[in-house]
């Protein structure tokens, strides 16, 4: 075992309150593709840059082209989670860790088995009618497209919108106050697969006051000075070797 991960297992096994943040990064090894990195969604070509297609201005008048994306891009029907989202659920049913807060939008932390998730941007699971509040799953959403132009309808003829928080919108209240009070109250956060540079999510480490901050993430981050130790290396490489 190579010397970080062995300071990692220490700072695990010493610590009784762990947190994890972590965004894209933690789902690409689960075949998911990220936004920033050299094979993520923002260097594919489509009509529109992606950040300007999930806003809600988009979403509000270019509708039809808004779920063309979002059926073909952000629901990934037979994903799986990871060795990462797996040790994560374990080190939780272990009494470690008490919450994941997370960036992503697909799932799969509960999937894996955690129970404490903070989806801070929603998920693609969840879908919603404007008009009477009804749920869809993904499912609906994918099955609702006869022609890539269809939108989804609820039957009371509602257009029905994913419970995702798309650019220009707010973060739910109940969520945010859960994630920040669980990265306040933590002795140890680790922080991995993301670039830290949307907010206010990335905003978020800064509560954190506890005694081990880690960071593991492919590229350089903003949290790497701060952090007490920094793995530059992919999340499934680091977890296959920790122990719950
Ligand atoms: P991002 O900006 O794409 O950054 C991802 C980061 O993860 C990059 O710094 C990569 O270097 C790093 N990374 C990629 N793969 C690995 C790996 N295997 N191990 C370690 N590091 C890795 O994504 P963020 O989450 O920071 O940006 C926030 C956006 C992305 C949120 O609003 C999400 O909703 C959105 N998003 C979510 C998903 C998903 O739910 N799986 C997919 C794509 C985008």
């Amino acid at each position: 075992m190579d010397e970080k991960i062995e300071t990692l297992q220490k700072m695990i096994d010493s610590s009784s309150n762990i947190v994890f943040f972590g965004g894209a990064g933690v789902s690409t090894e689960s075949g998911i593709p990220d936004f920033r990195s050299q094979d993520g969604l923002y260097r594919q070509q489509w009509k529109y840059p992606p950040e300007t297609i999930i806003s809600r201005s988009f979403f509000d008048t270019n509708t039809k082209e808004f779920y063309r994306f979002y059926r073909e891009k952000l629901i990934i029907k037979d994903a799986k989670p990871n060795i990462t989202h797996l040790k994560l659920a374990e080190l939780e049913k272990a009494g470690k860790l008490k919450a994941v807060v997370t960036q992503n939008i697909d799932g799969l932390h509960q999937k894996a088995g955690s129970k404490t998730v903070y989806e801070l941007h929603g998920s693609t699971l969840r879908n919603y009618c404007m008009n009477c509040h009804k749920f869809y799953d993904d499912s609906f959403i994918l099955e609702s497209a006869s022609s890539p132009d269809t939108l989804p309808r609820c039957e009371c003829g509602g257009l029905v919108k994913p419970d995702v928080v798309l650019y220009e919108e707010g973060l739910d209240d109940n969520v945010v106050n859960g994630a920040l009070k669980a990265i306040a109250e933590a002795d140890m956060l680790i922080i991995g697969g993301t670039s830290l540079v949307v907010y206010p999510a990335a905003g978020f480490i800064r509560y954190f006051k506890g005694d081990h901050l880690v960071m593991i993430n492919k590229s350089e981050t903003q949290a790497d000075e701060m952090a007490d130790l920094v793995l530059h290396q992919g999340l499934g490489s680091v977890f296959e070797q920790i122990r719950a």
